[in-house]
């Protein structure tokens, strides 16, 4: 097949035709049944066959440019990054192909002339889940920076055999059930059996000497296996790099043997145990549903080092295999770590460089650190993760061996550089109390240590890693997070990205910084009510999908009702994973609290509204799962109440993914970001939303504070406590009585929750009360604290929308102030300050 390389290409239109039908025909079969021609296919219903046979044409046009540029890599011997990461939440593929390659419009062409749309073929793919949340997902962003800026980084991970788990929402209650997202194949993938590796678990260590471990030794009576890598190309936008996500897979799993009610109940432990006949072969097979959470699960460490070994075994074979030094290898390879999930790779470099490689100790770890950089994502304490050490020298004696050494000569340094202080010592110490700290071992195993925004990296400088910066302040460094603009806006939201190029030209999609530009149109009321109409449009296409796909289901499944929501009131969104962090529950309570006004003035109006909420919560969380229901009986009573409906509803939105966040995102005028001050990391859902013309009440967190200084205080509406007024607080002690003590609305809130007046059901009162004695107790995330001055914000935000004009100009600020979050000014900087690639144009 040809390459696309012109406006509307009729020579890619006719040879995506002739490709669609080779596979149709012969790679899938078709033409054993009779089919000889594409629109054969179609009526006779293949859709599916039609989406795959594109696929593969596609990836036949892809293919070439993979080839040149691995072969270009290893002629010019440049540097390569290997992204470690245990979640990629890339969603579907085939969109992102179609942006890269600028081919949408042929492909459309071509579909139209058979019938068909190109939102029917996109939707028979099933979203690649294998990702919780903002990590997974920036993970994806990152893959697509680093092809389109040319720069030779791949990305290493799993292959779930179920990535994270389809939510259904029956009787407003959370039900999860495996994502068989493979079930019908993946026509993007190609399996590598090739190279394959071997992973060893158990046993006990041998060495040559006795001195202790420094030297070459062997692991014996070990337990091994395959993994087995599957190679996905990752196309850069417009030029012909196209890199290689690798995702390793241990298990051929047998879907019939599911036991779902397990799952439902959390236990994936038992879910899992009768899927496969050997424990071995489960490995790789389900993803974890956790986010920032960490129960220490055994089969999850053995996940971690499935991808660890695997990945860093295939990039020293890889290395190897250049010829050059192994002195070197730190040159030529850069490995960077997201979060600690795969920071044994520190330990298993060591190992394969010592006992396999027979290099000596010292020089090994100075390759190591040289090598690694780590990541880290969080603070929630509740989410570092840490294994038991037992545990962790059963599994894999040899690397636990290599920690002890890394540890006997972390904590002598520490004792000669702060002499003597031994509390220090053990706050440090990578093994304490019989557990391994894996935060600790990434910080002392690598040369660079990052936060993901500025508050973020602070945090860990002044508090959460205060130690270890003490010891290393060189390391830090601060990589604020960023979102690819080509799948967030380029693919979901087409008709702003007409309007943007339009008006500046099209440089804003590899030159976010572009977008500058649209400020001098800022009074240009023409060009804002196009703003205003494209987002009618959007809320209009959301409402569609609310209305067909998202209706009320009973405990049975059963549709109950049918929600029809105002396009003519705000989107107020609140989309991503439910956590009590992120305060889904201060949304809810503020909701209420309207409620009670609207109720307790008949004939008050205010401007409408309708609150989407859309988020899954891990299996075994039960305070968020609590959440989700209380949202859904307040959305029970709010909506069917004749005095308000009219005025304010709340949807709860099914299964949150990337496909459905396309959707989600670019619907909305208000972007909820009101995390408790000093947790959310970052967050990249905010930066999404601000893209796509919503406007942000948030808190002072993560990546917030930095787009208000971008975007400007005045166009946002920040509220809340801030970091170090939450610090203060808790150091004094804090009372939430005193908060609903003194606040009457607030206090009535309270006594709905223990009351009977939103339900008389038990079981959902049950699930109140539970909300209610969170609060009450401790109320840790100080929902209550920062609900008055919440509610105090979402007056102002509801007072800017009744002025149509007013509202645009400040959605077109935003989305011109957007500049800095673009994923790749964020790899950029990973390069310049950490990475050090070359840019390699690809066959010129
Ligand atoms: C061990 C269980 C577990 C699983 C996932 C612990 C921690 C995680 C992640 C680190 C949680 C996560 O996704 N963090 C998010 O990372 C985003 C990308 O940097 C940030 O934007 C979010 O603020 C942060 O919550």
């Amino acid at each position: 097949m040809k390459t696309k390389n012109d406006e509307t290409d009729n020579n890619f239109i006719d040879s995506l035709r002739e490709g669609i039908l080779y596979h149709l025909t012969k790679t899938l079969g078709l033409g054993l049944t009779g089919v000889t021609t594409i629109k054969e296919a179609v009526h006779q219903g293949h859709i599916r066959h039609i989406y795959k046979a594109l696929a593969h044409a596609l990836r036949d046009d892809i293919m070439d440019k993979w080839i040149a540029t691995n072969s270009e890599y290893r002629e010019k011997d440049v540097k390569q990054l290997c992204y470690l990461s245990a979640e990629y939440l890339t969603g579907r593929f085939l969109g992102n192909n179609l942006i890269n390659m600028c081919v949408k419009n042929e492909v459309k062409t071509v579909l139209d002339s058979i019938g068909l749309t190109l939102n029917e073929i996109e939707d028979v793919e099933m979203d690649a889940g294998l990702g919780n949340g903002g990590l997974g997902r920036l993970a994806a962003c990152f893959l697509d920076s680093l092809a389109t800026m040319e720069l030779p980084g791949h990305g290493y991970g799993l292959r779930y055999d179920y990535g994270i788990f389809r939510q259904e929402i029956l009787d407003g209650y959370q039900v999860e059930h495996p994502d068989e997202w493979l079930c019908h194949g993946n026509p993007w993938e190609i399996k590598r059996e090739e190279d394959a590796v071997v992973i060893r678990f158990g046993g006990r260590t041998v060495r040559e000497d006795m001195k202790k471990g420094k030297c070459k030794s062997e692991v014996v009576g070990c337990e091994s296996f395959l993994a087995i890598p599957f190679d996905t190309p990752v196309s850069g936008y417009s030029n012909k790099t196209v890199n290689t996500l690798r995702l390793w897979s241990t298990s051929v799993p047998d879907y019939s043997q599911f036991d779902i009610s397990a799952f439902d109940k959390g236990d994936y432990g038992n879910a899992l145990k009768d899927v496969l006949c050997h424990d071995d072969l489960t490995m790789v097979s389900v993803l974890y549903p956790n986010d920032n959470h960490d129960p220490g699960k055994r089969l999850r460490l053995k996940q971690q080092y499935v991808l660890v070994s695997a990945s860093i075994q295939d990039i020293l074979r890889k290395y190897k295999e250049t010829g050059n030094p192994i002195e070197m290898f730190h040159e030529k390879r850069a490995v960077q770590i997201n979060d600690t999930h795969p920071s044994l790779v520190i330990t298993e470099l060591m190992r394969l460089l010592v006992d396999e490689e027979g290099v000596e100790w010292e020089k090994a770890w100075d390759i190591t650190v040289n090598t690694c950089g780590y990541t880290n994502h969080t603070v929630m304490k509740e989410a570092l993760e840490q294994w038991d050490s037992h545990m962790l020298g059963e599994l894999l004696p040899r690397n636990y061996e290599i920690i002890e050494i890394i540890n006997h000569d972390h904590c002598k340094r520490i004792f000669e550089k702060f002499e003597g202080d031994m509390d220090k010592v053990r706050r440090m110490s990578i093994i304490e109390d019989g557990r391994v700290r894996m935060a600790n071992l990434a910080v002392v195993g690598s040369h660079s240590v990052n936060g993901v925004a500025e508050l973020h990296t602070s945090i860990l400088k002044n508090d959460v890693l205060r130690d270890f910066y003490d010891m290393f302040p060189e390391r830090f460094n601060n990589k604020t997070n960023g979102i690819t603009q080509r799948k967030w806006i380029l693919n979901a939201n087409p008709e702003l990205s007409h309007l943007i190029t339009d008006k500046i030209g099209k440089g804003w999609v590899t030159d976010l910084s572009m977008v500058k530009e649209l400020e001098k149109f800022a009074d240009d009321e023409a060009f804002l009510n196009e703003i205003i109409e494209i987002k009618q449009r959007n809320k209009k296409r959301l409402q569609e999908y609310i209305y067909n796909s998202n209706p009320v289901k009973s405990e049975t499944g059963d549709i109950v009702e049918r929600v029809n929501v105002d396009i003519g009131s705000i989107f107020d969104v609140q989309a991503k994973r439910l956590h009590e962090y992120k305060r889904q529950l201060m949304n809810a309570l503020y909701i209420l609290m309207l409620y009670n006004e609207l109720k307790g003035n008949p004939g008050k109006s205010i401007v409408p509204r309708t609150f989407l909420f859309a988020a899954k919560s891990a299996a075994g969380y039960d305070q968020a799962k609590s959440i989700i229901k209380f949202i859904n009986v307040l959305a029970k009573v709010i909506n069917h109440d004749p005095d308000v409906n009219q005025l304010i509803k709340i949807v709860f939105l099914e299964n949150y993914n990337v496909s459905l966040a396309e959707k989600l995102l670019t619907a909305a005028d208000v972007s909820e970001q009101i995390s408790t001050a000093g947790l959310e990391a970052s967050g990249t859902g905010n930066m999404k939303l601000a893209l796509n013309g919503a406007l942000t009440i948030g808190t002072m967190d993560g990546a917030n504070v930095e787009m208000s200084e971008e975007i400007g205080m005045e166009n946002m509406f920040i509220f809340g406590m801030r970091t170090e007024e939450v610090n203060d607080l808790n150091a004094q002690g804090y009372n939430p009585a005193d908060v609903y003590n003194n606040d009457r609305d607030i206090q009535r809130v309270m006594e709905q929750l223990r009351g009977e007046e939103l339900t008389n059901s038990p079981s959902e009162m049950e699930v109140l009360r539970k909300i209610y004695y969170s609060l009450e107790k401790s109320d840790r995330f100080f929902v209550l604290k920062d609900l008055r001055s919440y509610k105090d914000m979402q007056e102002k935000v509801s007072a800017l929308y009744a002025d149509r004009m007013a509202w645009a100009k400040m959605v077109l600020l935003n989305i011109a102030r957007m500049g800095k979050f673009s994923s790749d000014r964020t790899i950029k900087q990973y390069n310049d300050d950490i990475w050090h690639l070359e840019n390699v144009a690809i066959g010129s």
